[in-house]
């Protein structure tokens, strides 16, 4: 990786035309080499690839003759290159970016305060209604001259307008009479990294860490850049750089220096810095005895600690915190509640305008002997003790990440603590960096779910927007899955789970079929039929993992590194870590009996829902052994008994994880063969895996069941 000195980067980036800023983006002139043969990439440049998209290039040069873009900071400095750069590569011409002169078919680009035209134009009422992140672009003809206007009450919101006239472009869409209005549905719009400060990445399965701690301050890579614009052009605003198991030394001066000098890099993508905070720092760090939330030495330790933050990263987000959960420290150790923990950083950030994060990924044994009880009793005690600048951050499925998990019933259930999701694209428990797994369906089907806290439709999606209840703070955020991999993620399709995620944090509603439809096309190919079967492949995956692995509501089988499935897993440090504990298989049956007879977690969740999953007769099927525990001959819907069910799902999985590289294999020719070569030695690899996961799974529970493997 290259890396340039920090005096370097400043001069270059204020050089702006095709400074450091974009630099990583540089122009490409898109032709198939002397044999008509796609030219191989390496993944590197992302959904950012800028190529032609087809024969509409054609009117696209007819409409875009030029672009004036006003203002000089370098947020529109980062505007004007992208635009450069990208209208040329997709357009295949250079299109002149002047700053004053508006001639005919020009992109106009700017804010109120940036640009007349956009004062003097109709537009400010409407901009006032897409807020601070939002954008309109409208086709407009205005003194005889045919305009496409990119406008926002702030240079960030010029900037997503500008991913997003992008975007239509790169996917092959009409932009001749273009009237958008958008505003992100959810204000954060984070990342978590579970990056180390030894360069190791938790659950990452592409490389190290991207951040050179080594290096930093002085030496800032252009991989920063590369990643914030990758981050921005899909709307992200914040990132959380080191993992929620914090080292405490994240909290240092030597650190906070070069958590500074990335802070720098990301201001002109909007990308906000945040960092894991460790409960214990007080003492770690800081030489106190105690890190006792209601001591005022533990409080004025924490006040200062962010005056100094504030004063190196004036923008700084705030405070992500893992407390009292798998051996992290936290109020607990001094019989303090997690509110009272989370309290006592908002109190030092809320000056400053910083908000706490506060896990609710917590297991306590002693709170309920089901684990996906817990955090749900302890956080509902507390509704209402939080301060407003406290929000919780809830994992999507009440247990941790598996393949297919209810929603976790904390969404609606908090009324007055502000509530945001947690998803994970790093594929720790879906197949790693080895299985095509687009998690956008996954994440679809998770933001649809009805909660019915306050009736029915109270989506998941509602209650993070905060439509169910009135949220302060409204957000999503992902574990995300970059590292130094050339192509970022390892899998090039992982790549497609970053993407997801932030179009989902945009919009918790889009479709997952737009989302992988538009990823396709940015990332491999406009070609209609070939975009058609990859974004099918996508669409059918994830179900396909749940079938081979965790079909029927299973959970948990796993052991090891978490890639493959373990059910026979019945030792670990504490029961709750075994797979065992969690499918209960005996000669009687299988599953973990969640309804009233048994633990009861079934009323965790609002009328209908707490009675529709009580009824082994309504249960949906994909989550019954989740909340029943079944005879091996439960009579199925399709008419099977359970055994031949479960027989059938995964012989199923492992054919369709055969027929996913049959489907990729027949676009050989179709795409560049570098990446066809390396996305199918996956699919040959997640074929075999599947056979082998199938086969195994199925003997073990046969050894209960005593019924033919099917
Ligand atoms: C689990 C991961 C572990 C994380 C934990 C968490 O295996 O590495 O630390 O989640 O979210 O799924 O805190």
């Amino acid at each position: 990786m290259d890396g340039i000195s920090r005096r370097q980067f400043i001069t270059r980036g204020l050089a702006g035309a095709a400074g450091l800023y974009v630099s990583g983006c540089v122009p490409v002139q898109w032709q198939a080499g002397p044999s008509g043969q796609i030219p191989d990439e390496d993944g590197y440049r992302l959904w950012l690839r800028y190529a032609p998209p087809g024969q509409i290039v054609k009117e696209y040069r007819q409409l875009v003759r030029q672009a004036c873009v006003q203002g000089r900071s370098p947020t529109f400095r980062v505007i004007r290159d992208e635009l450069a750069v990208g209208l040329f590569s997709i357009l295949g011409q250079q299109i002149p970016i002047s700053e004053d002169s508006i001639s005919d078919r020009s992109i106009i680009v700017g804010t109120p305060g940036s640009l007349d035209l956009i004062r003097r134009s109709n537009l400010e009422d409407e901009l006032r209604a897409v807020g601070n992140e939002g954008f309109l672009i409208r086709s407009i003809r205005l003194a005889d001259k045919d305009l496409t206007v990119i406008a926002a009450n702030t240079e960030i919101g010029v900037l997503y307008g500008v991913f997003h006239l992008l975007r239509l472009t790169q996917t092959g869409q009409r932009i001749r009479s273009l009237d958008i209005r958008e505003r992100p549905a959810l204000q954060l719009r984070l990342v978590n990294h579970w990056d180390n400060l030894n360069g190791t990445i938790e659950r990452g399965y592409a490389g190290r860490s991207l951040w050179q701690w080594q290096e930093l301050p002085e030496v800032l890579s252009q991989r920063y850049v590369d990643y914030a614009r990758a981050c921005a052009s899909i709307g992200i605003n914040g990132a959380v750089i080191n993992n929620v198991n914090a080292d405490p030394r994240i909290l240092t001066p030597t650190y906070l220096r070069k958590v500074a000098a990335l802070a720098d890099v990301w201001r002109p993508y909007g990308i906000r810095m945040y960092l894991s905070a460790n409960f214990a720092s007080p003492v770690r760090i800081g030489g106190l005895p105690v890190a006792d939330p209601l001591d005022p030495s533990v409080k004025d330790w924490w006040r200062a600690k962010a005056d100094e933050i504030y004063g190196l990263i004036p923008d700084f987000g705030g405070f992500l915190v893992k407390a009292d959960s798998e051996g992290q420290p936290g109020p607990k150790t001094y019989g303090r509640s997690h509110a009272e923990g989370a309290n006592l950083l908002a109190d030092a950030l809320a000056p400053h305008n910083g908000i706490v994060i506060w896990r609710a990924f917590v297991y306590d044994q002693d709170v309920d002997p089901d684990r996906v009880k817990r955090a749900y009793i302890e956080f509902t005690t507390l509704d209402g003790q939080f301060r407003p600048n406290v929000v919780i951050q809830v994992k999507n499925g009440p247990l941790d990440f598996q393949p297919r998990e209810p929603f976790h019933p904390l969404f609606g259930a908090m009324r007055q603590t502000s509530v945001m999701a947690e998803i994970q694209a790093t594929q720790e428990y879906t197949g790693q960096a080895k299985h095509l797994v687009y998690l956008g369906t996954m994440w679809e089907e998770f933001l649809r779910s009805d909660t019915y806290a306050k009736g029915p439709d109270s989506t998941v999606a509602k209650v993070l927007m905060g439509q169910v209840h009135p949220y302060q703070l409204t957000g999503m955020a992902c574990v995300v899955n970059p590292g130094t991999d050339t192509n970022w993620c390892g899998h090039h399709f992982s790549q497609a789970n970053w993407y997801a995620f932030g179009r989902l944090a945009w919009d918790p509603q889009i479709p997952a079929e737009r989302i992988a439809d538009e990823w396709v096309r940015m990332t491999f190919t406009n070609e209609g039929q070939v975009v058609s079967t990859i974004r099918q492949m996508m669409m059918d995956s994830h179900q396909i993992y749940v079938n081979y692995t965790m079909p029927l509501g299973l959970h948990h089988l796993i052991g090891g590194d978490h890639y493959a499935p373990m059910p026979w897993n019945d030792r670990a440090p504490r029961p709750d870590w075994t797979a065992t504990y969690y499918h209960q298989a005996s000669e009687e049956g299988i599953g973990f009996d969640r309804t009233r007879r048994g633990s009861g977690a079934v009323d965790q969740y609002f009328p209908p829902l707490c009675d529709i999953f009580d009824d082994i007769d309504r249960c949906p099927e994909e989550y019954l052994i989740w909340f029943h525990r079944c005879g091996w001959d439960h009579r199925m819907r399709s008419g099977r008994t359970l055994w031949e069910e479960l027989c059938a799902r995964y012989r199923l999985g492992a054919s369709q994880a055969a027929q996913l590289y049959k489907r990729w294999q027949g676009l050989a020719g179709r795409l560049d063969q570098r990446r066809h070569r390396e996305v199918a030695e996956r699919l040959a690899i997640q074929a075999a895996d599947a056979a082998k996961w199938a086969d195994q799974i199925l003997e073990y529970f046969g050894r209960f069941s005593n019924r033919p493997i099917g």
